[in-house]
């Protein structure tokens, strides 16, 4: 594996000046990429100079450079863990088989319908926080959500590789497609229902970063287990760029919940003082969480029995299990039926995506419990909840009827009645709307959300992150 290699107009450590085709090709793509970003990309920050990182290598320290760019000037670049000799496929059907170095010829739909999904996804996300440069809280966190856009681009840059360099023409027009469909478009929209959700506030978009992106996480690790060898690879070094995603949701929603509760343990009104009350955060919380839930897809699924099957997705951590087969297996579902629940045994293989929603979940009570401990040392008795699994689902099993937030049943009118109780209410986002004010001088912080405990590279929060 050749270091990345920065004197191409492209980098990469594929060694892509060998394959003039494909080289050329991905050059073609380039300034259309461009185009897109500064057109639906974050608006009118593209002239500033920004402190980001960039990746200089793809060892796990030390991979990551960090300096002021401008972002249309961000080196996007092909970066994959390098190659494991004689690596085996390790689940499914070709359990123990050599992994694959180009596309097995019978999986081929289904294996660029899974990467065109992944891809669909990045491209989506950026088009959602266009406009929150505007009201970004802090210079430190205008610089964050900079960061995640252009590595998210990069997201982009990772999947519209293996689509050119082994999907062929198929390839090539699903990369195009990708800079055609734009979230929440109604004639052309992004393929999964979260990313079409308008992102347009800082909770929104800490709520995604925390919930949304921990999606592209267990996905991610799913698709590192791949026996398609070089999305595994892609994987890989796309998920060490995903921890600083989550990283900013999980620290930036603690950020707000850590202002409210100061306030709070001091006797100050929180709405008079521009902060957020704690039940407003919690609905922000249980609605992003709950379309989150849903990019898992459906309880029962055939789709993911064939994507195991066949070796091209796995679970997350599949070294972690005893047997890779899932075979003969049951898994237990509570199904509806008759406005009742049901708990039914259906075949493990066919339960995948439930299995992987299940390590997802456990993930996100992590994150939960942590700020709950924010509470708790103020001494505030307030507790944050993740909602039911079922709770406003739109997709599987659980979409056809209405779940409180504890899970239990109820029709629609009950459900509409409280839903305020659970949801943000238009007046809770008329609220939340009206403190978006951007604050750019530096050490300034705006009134809803604390400093964070540190900076950036070393940096203290207060630095010139971004120049204006
Ligand atoms: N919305 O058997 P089913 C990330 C479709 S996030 C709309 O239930 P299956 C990131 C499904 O496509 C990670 N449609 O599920 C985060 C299928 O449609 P077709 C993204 C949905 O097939 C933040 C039909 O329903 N990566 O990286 O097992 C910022 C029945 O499918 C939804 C991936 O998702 C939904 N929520 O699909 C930036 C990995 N859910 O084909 C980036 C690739 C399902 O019948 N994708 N459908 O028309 C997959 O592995 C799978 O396609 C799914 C589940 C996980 C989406
Ligand atoms: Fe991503
Ligand atoms: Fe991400």
């Amino acid at each position: 594996m050749p270091a990345i290699d920065y004197s191409q107009k492209i980098p990469n450590n594929v060694d892509l000046k060998s394959d003039k085709k494909l080289q050329r090709a991905l050059e073609e793509w380039q300034p259309n990429f461009v185009e897109w970003w500064c057109s639906t990309g974050p608006t009118d920050f593209n002239a500033n100079e920004v402190y980001l990182r960039t990746a200089v290598g793809v060892d796990r320290d030390g991979w990551a450079q960090f300096g002021y760019v401008k972002m249309p000037d961000y080196r996007w670049g092909i970066f994959l863990e390098p190659q494991q000799e004689g690596r085996k496929i390790g689940f499914g059907d070709h359990y123990g088989e050599a992994a694959w170095q180009e596309v097995p010829g019978e999986y081929r739909n289904w294996l660029r319908r899974l990467i065109v999904t992944q891809a669909d996804t990045e491209p989506a996300s950026v088009e959602q926080q266009r406009l929150l440069g505007h009201t970004a809280p802090s210079l430190y966190d205008m610089r964050n959500l900079f960061q995640v856009n252009v590595e998210e681009g990069r997201h982009l840059w990772a999947m519209v590789y293996v689509l050119q360099r082994y999907f062929g023409r198929d390839g090539r027009e699903e990369a195009e497609e990708l800079l055609q469909r734009r979230s929440g478009n109604p004639d052309h929209p992004r393929i999964l229902g979260t990313f079409n959700e308008p992102c347009e506030d800082w909770l929104s978009f800490l709520c995604f970063t925390m919930f949304t992106d921990r999606d592209g996480k267990y996905q991610l690790l799913s698709l590192a287990e791949s026996g398609f060898d070089p999305l595994a690879r892609t994987c890989r070094f796309m998920l060490t760029e995903e921890a600083h995603h989550m990283f900013v949701g999980q620290t930036g929603v603690g950020r707000v919940i850590e202002r409210t509760c100061q306030l709070m343990k001091a006797g100050k009104d929180v709405v008079k003082e521009g902060a957020v009350p704690l039940e407003i955060i919690q609905k922000y919380i249980s609605f992003w969480l709950a379309s989150s839930t849903d990019l898992f897809g459906s309880e029962i699924s055939s789709n993911s029995a064939n994507f195991f099957r066949s070796g091209l997705k796995g679970r997350a951590f599949e070294d972690k299990y005893d047997e890779h087969l899932a075979l003969n297996q049951a898994y237990a579902i509570d199904l509806p039926e008759g406005g009742k629940l049901v708990r039914k045994e259906v075949e493990m293989r066919n339960a995948m995506n439930e299995v992987l929603r299940d390590a997802y979940l456990e993930d996100n009570q992590k994150g939960i419990d942590y700020w709950n401990r924010i509470c708790e040392k103020h001494g505030i008795e307030f507790r944050f909840r993740m909602p039911h699994r079922r709770f406003h689902r739109k997709i599987g099993v659980y979409a056809d009827a209405c779940y409180d937030i504890d899970g239990n049943p109820l029709d629609a009118a009950k459900f509409e009645a409280r839903a305020g109780d659970w949801l943000p209410t238009a007046q809770d986002k008329a609220y939340v709307k009206s403190l978006m004010k951007g604050v750019r001088e530096k050490g300034k912080i705006a009134s809803w959300i604390a400093p964070p405990a540190k900076g950036i590279d070393d940096k203290g929060w207060d630095w010139e992150y971004v120049k204006l």
